[in-house]
């Protein structure tokens, strides 16, 4: 059984999680209107997985006989100066959620909550793979500077990022 507490703070993951979707489908969309389209497929990916990172915790709440509240959404943001202005906004975000996962983790040790704080490890290890990989692109897109050609060869790039499997899309998968 989960504590009210715990409850309470898991139900707030479920909306960061489901406002970086938010975000990272905006983000989408800003690089669809700026016609680099591998990079807008890259987010629209990132867009799944963070739905999924959601569904995980819904998933984890009900398994614990627990009640899910699901939480109102903020509206995102629409424009972006550059693509390693977008991709710097997204590391931002990354590394707060990074943050709110730790206090989850933190709080569930706190409550002697054992379930949920191995549940959390499997957040804390996806957090510093996204991370890095989002620190990568900032890192490249930095490199790349004012030069259209690399741009495009980077939006040619992004644009094989392979779509994950409907099951690794799943809440209940890992
Ligand atoms: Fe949900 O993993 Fe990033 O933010």
């Amino acid at each position: 059984m989960l504590n009210d507490a715990m409850q309470d703070a898991l139900n707030q993951q479920i909306n960061i999680e489901f406002n970086s979707a938010y975000s990272y489908l905006a983000l989408a969309a800003y690089f669809e209107a700026i016609h680099l389209k591998g990079f807008a497929h890259w987010m629209r990916i990132h867009y799944l997985e963070e739905r999924m990172h959601a569904n995980k915790i819904f998933d984890f709440i009900i398994d614990r006989d627990g009640r899910v509240e699901l939480l109102e959404l903020a509206m995102p943001r629409k424009d972006w100066s550059s693509p390693l202005e977008a991709f710097e906004w997204a590391l931002e975000t990354e590394v707060s959620n990074s943050e709110s996962i730790y206090k989850l983790a933190e709080l569930a040790m706190a409550k002697h909550d054992y379930a949920t704080h191995t549940f959390m490890q499997w957040f804390i290890s996806e957090q510093v793979e996204e991370e890095a990989i989002v620190n990568d692109m900032v890192a490249k897109l930095r490199l790349v500077g004012d030069s259209n050609a690399a741009l495009f060869l980077m939006d040619q790039e992004l644009g094989q990022r392979p779509m994950p499997e409907e099951a690794d899309l799943e809440g209940d998968s890992d």
